[in-house]
């Protein structure tokens, strides 16, 4: 029997504030016990999936095994390998791929240490599971079917556009897809619409508050009510800066696209934690150097294997995000855990404007071209609310002329050229040889000047 204050999603009008407003009550709510056999039942589905693929069926091989009934518990996770972005980087572009090609619907690609994108295939019933895995996480915030939904994150490769635009229509809201930039236009959308609900970076929120002063709008012009937050690092602090700017609520939303995308973890109306959907993933917290599992409440990587992707089932991915597990129980009565705020990265990928960036793309970039000197400084500022990446170069000495139009073409094609591969605007700031300092020892190529999140 579910708890009487559950609501059922597709009904939920907020009247009741005691409520607990749920999309899938039956499995948001279900007992431990039941969790956890699901959760046994589906790994050993997925451990079939991935041995349908040629680079899981040698991982697993070499862990000693080679059929999914072997696997007895959950507890035997730990017998099986980790995979890692590399792994996925090297399988590009269908070294994972764990269906036939035609059954696939659809791809995501993320940014890879040296260039090489990570690919994740879905099939329609994939593509069907993550739709009501972010469903759930919207509904979770109290927003409902009435609610009119700006979504003001990239659509195309980047998850977070598709990602929650589908979740958004099937809890029935009425969405307006206008993906992200063009500022004075998203105004213009949210007044003319009586937006209700937005999704963006908090980053870009805070852009866009400036903007509105600019263009002599005052937040409570807007009928704004809520805030989804995410891909990118950020701290209580700011949460709460943009709730106060808007008078909205605004609620973290975590996910990678290794894991779909939006929909991994969210917080819901009493944010204690993002609850992440155990059903659909299972989750440990290691330790990144020794990669022995953490007890509760202590702060480690993410790991997590899919449950129910059948196109590119993954398993223990090493997310290099790091969190820890929230103890106790949520107001709300989930069963499911949920992870504190973000703490950093255990690698060196760089969040800009909520892209990530590995500095290894940019050195890459910078190398192959022949004008640029061996020394580079990769700079990240705050410009506003915005971030901005500024990449200093020395010009190699023999090609070195100081003629300014030669100048500006590099300028402008090494802009051009980065801005293509890392999908970040970099400003180029172009140095004489020899004038850029020398780090001693090993070269510290990334300052990052931002405030610490
Ligand atoms: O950023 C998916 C997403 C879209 C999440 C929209 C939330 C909202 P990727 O581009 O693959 O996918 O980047 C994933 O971004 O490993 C984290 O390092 C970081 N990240 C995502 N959400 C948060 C968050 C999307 N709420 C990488 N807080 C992840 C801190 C976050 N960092």
């Amino acid at each position: 029997m579910l708890p009487s204050h559950i609501n059922f999603g597709r009904h939920y009008q907020g009247g009741n504030p005691m409520s607990v407003p749920a999309w899938n009550p039956a499995v948001e709510f279900m007992e431990r016990e039941a969790l956890e056999r699901l959760q046994l039942a589906q790994l050993r589905q997925t451990v079939s999936w991935a041995l349908k693929t040629p680079f899981y069926r040698r991982r697993l091989a070499e862990a000693g095994l080679t059929r999914s009934e072997d696997i007895a518990s959950l507890r035997d996770l730990r017998h099986l390998p980790y995979t890692t972005k590399d792994d996925l980087r090297e399988a590009y572009p269908d070294g994972l791929l764990a269906v036939e090609p035609e059954q696939a619907v659809r791809l995501h690609t993320s940014s890879g240490t040296t260039g090489m994108p990570t690919v994740i295939y879905h099939t329609r019933r994939d593509l069907d599971a993550w739709t009501e895995l972010v469903a759930r996480c919207i509904v979770a915030t109290g927003a409902t079917a009435g609610d009119v939904f700006q979504n003001m994150t990239h659509y195309g490769l980047f998850t977070g556009g598709l990602g929650l635009h589908y979740g958004a229509e099937r809890v029935g809201m009425l969405v307006i897809p206008v993906s992200s930039g063009n500022t004075s236009r998203q105004i213009q959308l949210l007044r003319d619409f009586r937006a209700t609900v937005v999704h963006a970076t908090p980053s870009y929120l805070l852009h866009l508050h400036t903007a509105l002063a600019g263009a002599g709008v005052t937040a409570d012009q807007l009928h704004l009510r809520k805030a989804f937050i995410g891909a990118e690092p950020h701290s209580e602090q700011i949460r709460r800066k943009i709730e106060t700017l808007f008078g909205i609520e605004a609620y973290n939303s975590y996910g990678l696209s290794e894991m779909n995308g939006p929909g991994v973890a969210f917080e819901c109306l009493y944010k204690t934690g993002l609850h992440l959907w155990e059903d659909a993933y299972i989750l440990e917290i290691i330790d990144p150097h020794t990669r022995q599992p953490l007890a509760e409440g202590e702060t480690g990587e993410i790991v997590m294997t899919t449950l129910q992707r059948q196109a590119t089932p993954l398993l223990r991915y090493r997310t290099r995000d790091l969190s820890h597990l929230v103890s106790g129980h949520c107001p709300c009565g989930r069963s499911h855990r949920r992870l504190a705020r973000l703490k950093g990265r255990s690698d060196d990928m760089l969040i800009i404007n909520g892209v990530n960036v590995f500095p290894s793309q940019i050195e890459d970039l910078l190398m192959k071209t022949p004008e640029v000197g061996s020394n580079y400084l990769i700079q990240l500022e705050k410009r506003g609310a915005l971030d901005r990446l500024v990449v200093k170069t020395e010009i190699y000495a023999k090609l070195f002329t100081g003629d300014p139009q030669t100048l500006d073409a590099l300028r402008e094609r090494l802009g051009e050229a980065l801005r293509s591969a890392i999908l970040v605007k970099p400003v180029i700031e172009l140095h004489e040889p020899g004038s850029l300092p020398v780090s001693e020892g090993k070269a510290k190529r990334v300052l990052d000047l931002r405030p610490a999140f």
